[in-house]
Protein backbone atom coordinates (compact mmCIF):
# COMPACT_ATOMS: atom_id res chain seq x y z
CA UNK A 1 0.00 0.00 0.00
CA UNK A 2 1.44 3.38 -1.04
CA UNK A 3 1.84 6.85 1.88
CA UNK A 4 -1.33 8.61 1.17
CA UNK A 5 0.88 11.66 0.18
CA UNK A 6 2.59 9.60 -2.39
CA UNK A 7 -0.62 10.13 -5.40
CA UNK A 8 1.95 10.62 -8.22
CA UNK A 9 5.37 9.66 -8.15
CA UNK A 10 7.53 8.70 -11.18
CA UNK A 11 10.87 6.84 -11.12
CA UNK A 12 12.97 8.86 -13.19
CA UNK A 13 15.73 7.01 -14.69
CA UNK A 14 19.29 7.76 -15.28
CA UNK A 15 20.89 8.84 -18.44
CA UNK A 16 24.47 9.65 -18.14
CA UNK A 17 26.91 10.45 -18.89
CA UNK A 18 28.64 9.47 -15.14
CA UNK A 19 31.59 10.53 -13.78
CA UNK A 20 31.97 8.13 -10.61
CA UNK A 21 29.38 5.51 -10.89
CA UNK A 22 29.77 3.07 -13.64
CA UNK A 23 26.66 2.68 -16.60
CA UNK A 24 25.80 -0.81 -15.16
CA UNK A 25 25.31 0.87 -11.60
CA UNK A 26 23.40 3.52 -13.04
CA UNK A 27 21.34 0.33 -14.45
CA UNK A 28 21.32 -1.50 -11.16
CA UNK A 29 20.04 1.48 -9.50
CA UNK A 30 17.77 2.06 -11.71
CA UNK A 31 15.75 -1.04 -11.99
CA UNK A 32 16.85 -2.59 -8.59
CA UNK A 33 17.21 0.43 -6.47
CA UNK A 34 20.54 -0.61 -5.06
CA UNK A 35 24.02 -1.44 -5.88
CA UNK A 36 26.90 -2.01 -3.76
CA UNK A 37 30.70 0.21 -4.95
CA UNK A 38 32.66 -2.12 -4.07
CA UNK A 39 36.53 -0.94 -1.36
CA UNK A 40 35.26 2.07 -2.39
CA UNK A 41 37.29 3.80 0.92
CA UNK A 42 41.17 3.16 0.70
CA UNK A 43 42.12 1.60 4.17
CA UNK A 44 43.45 4.58 5.62
CA UNK A 45 40.29 6.82 4.95
CA UNK A 46 38.27 4.12 6.31
CA UNK A 47 40.53 4.23 9.47
CA UNK A 48 39.91 7.97 9.80
CA UNK A 49 36.06 8.32 9.49
CA UNK A 50 35.75 4.95 11.84
CA UNK A 51 38.19 6.85 14.70
CA UNK A 52 36.31 9.74 14.16
CA UNK A 53 33.03 8.20 14.92
CA UNK A 54 33.45 6.02 17.60
CA UNK A 55 33.94 8.06 20.40
CA UNK A 56 31.05 9.86 19.60
CA UNK A 57 29.46 6.59 19.44
CA UNK A 58 30.90 5.71 22.67
CA UNK A 59 29.11 8.89 24.33
CA UNK A 60 25.87 7.26 22.49
CA UNK A 61 26.29 4.16 23.95
CA UNK A 62 26.61 6.06 27.46
CA UNK A 63 24.03 8.17 27.58
CA UNK A 64 21.69 5.45 26.23
CA UNK A 65 22.47 3.38 29.33
CA UNK A 66 21.45 6.12 31.83
CA UNK A 67 18.16 6.06 30.06
CA UNK A 68 15.35 4.69 31.79
CA UNK A 69 14.98 0.98 30.37
CA UNK A 70 18.23 2.05 27.97
CA UNK A 71 16.08 3.44 25.16
CA UNK A 72 15.46 6.47 23.07
CA UNK A 73 12.95 6.47 20.16
CA UNK A 74 14.44 3.45 18.25
CA UNK A 75 17.84 2.87 20.00
CA UNK A 76 18.44 0.66 22.77
CA UNK A 77 21.49 0.29 24.68
CA UNK A 78 24.13 -2.65 24.01
CA UNK A 79 22.02 -3.44 20.70
CA UNK A 80 21.74 -0.36 18.41
CA UNK A 81 22.78 3.10 18.49
CA UNK A 82 22.09 5.74 15.93
CA UNK A 83 24.73 8.73 16.47
CA UNK A 84 23.25 11.53 14.14
CA UNK A 85 24.40 14.77 12.90
CA UNK A 86 27.97 13.85 13.26
CA UNK A 87 29.21 16.72 10.75
CA UNK A 88 28.35 19.08 13.26
CA UNK A 89 30.88 17.69 15.53
CA UNK A 90 33.92 16.54 13.18
CA UNK A 91 35.37 18.48 10.33
CA UNK A 92 37.12 15.53 9.13
CA UNK A 93 33.23 13.60 8.77
CA UNK A 94 32.45 17.46 6.95
CA UNK A 95 35.09 17.17 4.47
CA UNK A 96 34.31 13.42 4.28
CA UNK A 97 31.00 13.82 3.41
CA UNK A 98 31.67 16.11 0.43
CA UNK A 99 34.68 14.50 -1.03
CA UNK A 100 34.85 13.68 -4.37
CA UNK A 101 33.80 10.24 -4.25
CA UNK A 102 30.48 11.14 -2.46
CA UNK A 103 29.83 14.31 -4.72
CA UNK A 104 30.58 12.06 -7.58
CA UNK A 105 28.07 9.87 -6.84
CA UNK A 106 25.21 13.10 -6.19
CA UNK A 107 26.15 14.10 -9.34
CA UNK A 108 26.02 10.81 -11.36
CA UNK A 109 22.60 9.89 -9.55
CA UNK A 110 20.98 12.87 -8.26
CA UNK A 111 21.75 16.09 -10.07
CA UNK A 112 23.43 19.23 -10.59
CA UNK A 113 22.84 20.79 -7.25
CA UNK A 114 22.70 18.89 -3.92
CA UNK A 115 22.69 18.60 -0.26
CA UNK A 116 23.54 17.08 2.33
CA UNK A 117 20.40 15.53 4.23
CA UNK A 118 21.32 13.21 6.79
CA UNK A 119 24.37 11.52 8.34
CA UNK A 120 24.34 8.90 11.41
CA UNK A 121 26.28 6.12 12.40
CA UNK A 122 24.21 2.99 13.14
CA UNK A 123 26.33 0.48 15.37
CA UNK A 124 25.01 -3.25 15.96
CA UNK A 125 26.09 -4.80 18.90
CA UNK A 126 26.97 -8.58 19.43
CA UNK A 127 23.78 -10.27 20.25
CA UNK A 128 21.16 -7.97 18.70
CA UNK A 129 18.39 -10.60 18.40
CA UNK A 130 15.82 -7.85 16.45
CA UNK A 131 16.39 -7.16 12.86
CA UNK A 132 15.86 -3.47 11.59
CA UNK A 133 12.52 -3.44 10.61
CA UNK A 134 11.64 -3.53 6.56
CA UNK A 135 11.35 0.49 5.73
CA UNK A 136 12.07 2.83 2.99
CA UNK A 137 14.41 5.87 4.71
CA UNK A 138 11.28 8.45 3.11
CA UNK A 139 9.17 6.66 5.61
CA UNK A 140 10.72 8.28 8.24
CA UNK A 141 9.88 11.25 7.39
CA UNK A 142 8.26 12.28 3.87
CA UNK A 143 10.52 14.36 1.57
CA UNK A 144 9.82 15.45 -1.74
CA UNK A 145 11.23 14.62 -4.24
CA UNK A 146 10.99 11.03 -2.68
CA UNK A 147 13.61 10.29 -4.94
CA UNK A 148 16.68 10.88 -2.46
CA UNK A 149 19.77 8.71 -1.68
CA UNK A 150 21.47 6.99 0.63
CA UNK A 151 24.85 6.15 1.29
CA UNK A 152 25.11 2.83 3.82
CA UNK A 153 29.08 2.67 4.17
CA UNK A 154 30.51 -0.51 5.90
CA UNK A 155 33.30 0.77 8.52
CA UNK A 156 33.84 -2.99 9.35
CA UNK A 157 32.47 -6.11 7.03
CA UNK A 158 28.79 -6.40 7.08
CA UNK A 159 27.93 -9.90 6.51
CA UNK A 160 24.33 -12.04 7.02
CA UNK A 161 25.60 -12.92 10.46
CA UNK A 162 26.03 -9.57 12.25
CA UNK A 163 23.83 -7.47 10.47
CA UNK A 164 23.86 -6.28 6.86
CA UNK A 165 21.20 -4.81 4.90
CA UNK A 166 18.56 -6.60 2.94
CA UNK A 167 16.48 -4.95 0.41
CA UNK A 168 13.20 -5.92 -2.00
CA UNK A 169 14.71 -5.17 -5.35
CA UNK A 170 12.00 -3.48 -7.99
CA UNK A 171 10.24 -1.70 -4.90
CA UNK A 172 11.39 2.22 -5.35
CA UNK A 173 9.79 2.60 -8.41
CA UNK A 174 6.63 2.82 -6.83
CA UNK A 175 7.13 5.71 -4.64
CA UNK A 176 6.23 6.28 -0.90
CA UNK A 177 4.91 2.93 1.13
CA UNK A 178 2.57 2.97 3.89
CA UNK A 179 5.08 3.18 7.02
CA UNK A 180 3.26 1.92 10.75
CA UNK A 181 5.30 2.60 14.16
CA UNK A 182 6.94 0.11 16.14
CA UNK A 183 8.74 0.17 19.04
CA UNK A 184 11.81 -1.29 16.70
CA UNK A 185 11.43 1.14 13.82
CA UNK A 186 8.78 2.02 11.32
CA UNK A 187 7.82 -0.77 9.13
CA UNK A 188 6.44 -0.90 5.68
CA UNK A 189 6.83 -4.67 4.57
CA UNK A 190 6.69 -8.04 6.73
CA UNK A 191 8.38 -10.94 5.33
CA UNK A 192 8.64 -10.10 1.73
CA UNK A 193 9.10 -11.71 -1.23
CA UNK A 194 12.53 -12.00 -3.14
CA UNK A 195 14.09 -9.74 -0.52
CA UNK A 196 18.00 -10.66 -0.92
CA UNK A 197 20.88 -9.97 1.38
CA UNK A 198 23.05 -7.28 0.42
CA UNK A 199 26.80 -8.05 2.39
CA UNK A 200 29.39 -5.12 1.97
CA UNK A 201 33.06 -5.38 2.83
CA UNK A 202 34.69 -2.81 4.82
CA UNK A 203 35.22 0.34 3.01
CA UNK A 204 32.11 -0.77 0.84
CA UNK A 205 29.13 1.02 -0.08
CA UNK A 206 25.58 0.11 -0.05
CA UNK A 207 23.94 2.91 -2.64
CA UNK A 208 20.37 2.64 -2.12
CA UNK A 209 17.48 5.11 -2.68
CA UNK A 210 15.31 6.77 -0.16
CA UNK A 211 12.48 4.56 -1.38
CA UNK A 212 14.43 1.21 -1.55
CA UNK A 213 12.68 -0.89 0.83
CA UNK A 214 15.78 -2.14 3.03
CA UNK A 215 16.03 -4.05 6.93
CA UNK A 216 19.07 -5.24 8.61
CA UNK A 217 19.18 -8.48 10.43
CA UNK A 218 20.13 -9.67 13.82
CA UNK A 219 23.72 -9.32 14.66
CA UNK A 220 24.63 -13.00 15.88
CA UNK A 221 28.50 -12.55 16.15
CA UNK A 222 30.86 -11.13 18.81
CA UNK A 223 31.99 -7.87 16.99
CA UNK A 224 30.34 -4.71 16.54
CA UNK A 225 28.74 -4.33 13.24
CA UNK A 226 29.64 -0.52 11.95
CA UNK A 227 27.44 1.40 9.47
CA UNK A 228 27.62 5.32 8.22
CA UNK A 229 24.91 6.34 6.78
CA UNK A 230 25.09 9.56 4.46
CA UNK A 231 21.76 10.57 2.76
CA UNK A 232 21.66 13.49 0.07
CA UNK A 233 19.06 15.31 -1.66
CA UNK A 234 18.27 17.71 -4.29
CA UNK A 235 18.39 21.46 -3.43
CA UNK A 236 15.65 22.75 -2.97
CA UNK A 237 13.69 19.36 -0.96
CA UNK A 238 11.41 19.77 1.48
CA UNK A 239 10.07 17.82 4.61
CA UNK A 240 6.11 17.30 4.93
CA UNK A 241 6.03 17.86 8.27
CA UNK A 242 2.31 17.00 10.07
CA UNK A 243 1.50 20.08 12.51
CA UNK A 244 -0.66 19.49 15.53
CA UNK A 245 -3.94 20.36 13.67
CA UNK A 246 -3.37 17.73 11.22
CA UNK A 247 -2.25 20.57 8.00
CA UNK A 248 1.26 19.74 6.88
CA UNK A 249 4.07 22.42 6.75
CA UNK A 250 6.78 21.99 3.92
CA UNK A 251 9.59 22.66 5.45
CA UNK A 252 12.91 23.22 3.39
CA UNK A 253 16.21 20.55 3.99
CA UNK A 254 18.46 23.29 4.14
CA UNK A 255 19.77 23.75 7.70
CA UNK A 256 22.75 25.86 7.76
CA UNK A 257 24.70 23.87 9.73
CA UNK A 258 24.34 19.90 8.49
CA UNK A 259 22.43 20.72 5.29
CA UNK A 260 24.90 22.25 3.41
CA UNK A 261 25.61 22.27 -0.43
CA UNK A 262 27.94 19.73 -1.92
CA UNK A 263 26.98 20.27 -5.38
CA UNK A 264 26.17 23.34 -6.89
CA UNK A 265 26.09 23.34 -10.96
CA UNK A 266 27.86 20.15 -11.00
CA UNK A 267 30.97 21.44 -8.73
CA UNK A 268 31.55 20.33 -5.40
CA UNK A 269 30.99 23.01 -2.88
CA UNK A 270 33.63 22.58 -0.13
CA UNK A 271 32.25 23.52 3.37
O1 LIG B 1 22.22 0.05 9.73
C1 LIG B 1 21.24 -0.50 10.23
O2 LIG B 1 21.31 -1.50 10.94
C2 LIG B 1 19.88 0.02 9.93
C3 LIG B 1 19.92 1.46 9.57
C4 LIG B 1 18.89 1.84 8.58
O3 LIG B 1 18.36 1.06 7.84
C5 LIG B 1 18.56 3.25 8.47
O4 LIG B 1 19.10 4.07 9.24
O5 LIG B 1 17.72 3.58 7.62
Amino acid sequence: MRDPRNASFTWHDHGGPFRTVSPEQARRYDELGYFVMEHALGAAELQAVREAIDPFEAQQEEALRAMEGGRFFIARADEITFTTHLVLRSALLRTFTGSALLAGICADLIGPDVRLYWDQAVYKKPGTDSPFPWHQDNGYAFVEPQQYLTCWIALTDATEENGCPWVVPGLHRLGTLAHEYSDIGFVCLRDPDGAVPVPAAAGSIVVFSSLTPHSTGPNRTGEVRKAYIVQFAPTGAEVLRPRSDGSMERVPADDGGRQYEVLRGGRPVTS
